[in-house]
């Protein structure tokens, strides 16, 4: 360490940093201390992103309680951390977008006005990190030094939230490099809100009831306060890579997506890639590490992500994805060696999970992990876990949020250009909720406009992944109604534009798909099989870019017929197809009265094409 430096802080008391020699950009220094200056922190630690450091964090966690260190014979280099029951989810409610104008928000963000916000933000955050260190963690979205990444610092006084972003992220040193001495990053602050003054003791999962989450699009600028979980802290991931890097793509001309990536290759060789944006855990893992069942084994399914697609057009005009992200920070609870064989495999070392439960023999457990749970448990909130407990009171052994974080290079379906630079060029769109009725297994949309349409208008059946009431249905356009940055008529606006643009260049356009693995019968039970099953459906997909599979014309689409799709060895009846596949006219007339609201709602700015595909539907409904 050397470089000390001295920046006047607000109360005018000089605070005098000290900084490594190979971190050379003044902006970000004087940040950094200017940041200081205001929280206070106890001491300031540059991440370089080693191994040494990871293990420091990890055993200085233990220490503290936050962390358990599991069974390194059963899971090698693995930690369990148990949240405060009150930090368990993202708090969309607490989720503001900070535009200097309100209508760039738009109807579904929560807007403050910037001056006002930064003013409360200097409230809550002066001497907030009192008592502990402050974290600079530098870190890149995307692969080092390729042309569509985009590096971020986050300061943040949680080593839970630097060890999590260790795996997440390009994280450590490297960014420095790239950096340079005037590089561009967006600066994101981070504070569990919990300042320990006079030595006061700290709590295992420090956090504050008062949460702000906060985005300045304009200054591309993350401020977040008050919890130490998931989406709310890891600032690389819902923050940066979707919020705020969807407004640098309507500025640039790109797409920052709530996408899983796949690829997928026929039997005959040909590769084809795939985006689909479902919303949190409604499956997306699943989907981007499928096994196809064992009838199909000439076909192969590879990742390349799980969470979040940066799609850019390339020379070709054509549509590139890249995974930001170099890590998986997915849902626990319903994964096994059953329902994500190469999930479970990927989650063998060097994982952090939190809120699962722990084992007497120092493993981890989940629902649905096996069908026969551990005669006993501790559970996520530290508690004795047996099946009788769990039969009598109906508690959970782990939170239904309960999730793993685990590095994607473990995955044995992982993609062999899953890092390339360039990214891979995207067939298809798919998009898909959680929906009980109405919406059938797969339609695909007879062009770009009702695509965006159907997009657009998605519905789902809310879930944990988010504090608040569960499994009632909400329009989440895209999957991204949490996580557009601006307004949504604009956004919908920005793809209709995406569109355009292929056209104009005659650049060869993803196909858009709508699916619903969700349908369920009269007993409430899912009729569609899913998991490794989604593969038919895929494989009816590919034959509709190859155009070579038949299907039938509807009012929103086209649908397959029962002869379409390949049955193979799954045996389902031609009466179970007609539950997922059919489109109830009655239930559609409600629906479509539903995007009325939606479209009500974002009246100001809505591209007249939704309205027209909408017409066109509603017209062929009547005929
Ligand atoms: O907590 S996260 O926002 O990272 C997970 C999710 O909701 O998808
Ligand atoms: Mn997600």
């Amino acid at each position: 360490m050397n470089q000390p430096a001295v920046v006047e802080d607000t109360n005018k008391n000089a605070v005098e940093i000290e900084v490594p020699a190979y971190v050379r950009h003044r902006r970000l220094i004087e940040w950094v201390q200017q940041v200081a200056a205001l929280t206070k922190p106890d001491r300031i630690e540059w991440c370089d992103g080693s191994q040494e450091e990871y293990d420091r964090l990890c055993q200085q966690m233990v220490e503290a309680g936050t962390m358990k260190k599991l069974n390194s014979a059963k899971r090698p280099n693995s930690f369990l951390a148990c949240s405060d029951p009150s930090d368990v989810a993202r708090v969309e409610d607490r989720t503001f977008i900070c535009s200097q104008r309100r209508e760039d928000a738009g109807p579904t963000n929560n807007w403050i006005d910037p001056q006002e916000m930064r003013t409360t933000l200097d409230g809550l955050f002066d001497g907030c990190m009192r008592g502990r260190t402050m974290y600079v963690v530098p870190f890149s979205m995307g692969p080092l030094g390729s042309p569509i990444a985009h590096i971020g610092v986050e300061l943040s006084d949680s080593p839970y939230v630097v060890t999590n972003m260790r795996i997440m992220t390009r994280m450590g040193r490297a960014v420095y490099d790239v950096l340079g001495a005037d590089g561009e990053f967006v600066p994101c602050v981070h504070s569990v809100g919990a300042p320990l003054a006079d030595g006061r003791k700290d709590v295992p999962w420090p956090c504050n009831d008062t949460k702000y989450i906060v985005h300045f699009p304009e200054k591309r600028e993350i401020w977040s306060f008050g919890s130490g979980y998931g989406g709310n802290a890891l600032l690389g991931k819902k923050c940066f890579a979707l919020r705020i890097a969807s407004t640098m793509g309507r500025d640039e001309g790109w797409l920052a997506e709530h996408m899983l990536i796949l690829g997928v290759t026929s039997p005959q060789g040909r590769k084809y890639h795939v985006a689909a944006a479902f919303p949190s855990a409604c499956g997306k893992t699943n989907f981007a590490m499928l096994i196809p069942p064992s009838d199909m084994n000439g076909w192969k399914v590879t990742t390349i992500g799980d969470d979040i697609a940066w799609i850019k057009p390339g020379r070709d005009g054509r549509l590139y994805a890249i995974n930001p992200e170099a890590g998986y920070f997915g849902v626990a609870p319903g994964t096994s060696e059953k329902t994500n064989f190469n999930a479970m495999a990927t989650l063998k070392e060097n994982v952090i999970f939190t809120n699962v439960a722990l084992t007497d023999d120092g493993d981890v457990w989940w629902e649905g992990m096996t069908d026969t749970p551990p005669a006993h448990l501790i559970d996520w909130q530290g508690r004795d876990w047996t099946p009788a407990i769990a039969k009598e009171t109906g508690a959970k052994a782990a939170h239904p949020n309960a999730r793993f974080t685990a590095p994607a290079s473990q995955c044995p379906s992982i993609d062999a250009d899953w890092e390339n630079p360039a990214g891979v060029p995207i067939d298809a769109f798919i998009f898909g909720g959680r929906r009980s009725n109405t919406v059938p297994l797969v339609t695909e949309a007879r062009d770009w406009k009702q695509g965006v349409y159907m997009a657009a208008t998605m519905g789902s059946e809310t879930t944990a992944a988010a504090a608040g009431q569960q499994g009632v249905v909400r329009r989440d356009p895209f999957a991204m109604l949490p996580f557009c940055g601006y307004n949504m008529a604009d956004y919908f606006g920005h793809w209709l534009k995406m569109g355009e643009r292929l056209e104009a260049t005659n650049a060869k356009a993803p196909k858009f798909f709508c699916v619903n693995w969700f349908r369920k019968g009269d007993d409430g039970k899912f009729v569609w099989p899913g998991f490794g099953e989604n593969m038919r459906v895929l494989n009816w997909m590919i034959g509709r870019i190859e155009g070579t599979a038949k299907g039938e014309e509807h009012a929103f689409g086209i649908s397959p017929r029962y002869e379409d799709i390949d049955w193979g060895a799954l045996g389902f009846s031609r009466e179970r197809f007609e539950q997922v596949i059919s489109v109830n006219d009655a239930a559609w007339r409600d629906e479509l009265a539903l995007h009325d609201e939606l479209f009500a709602k974002l009246k100001h700015g809505l591209p007249e094409a939704l309205p027209e595909a909408k017409a066109g539907m509603e017209k062929r409904l009547a005929a």
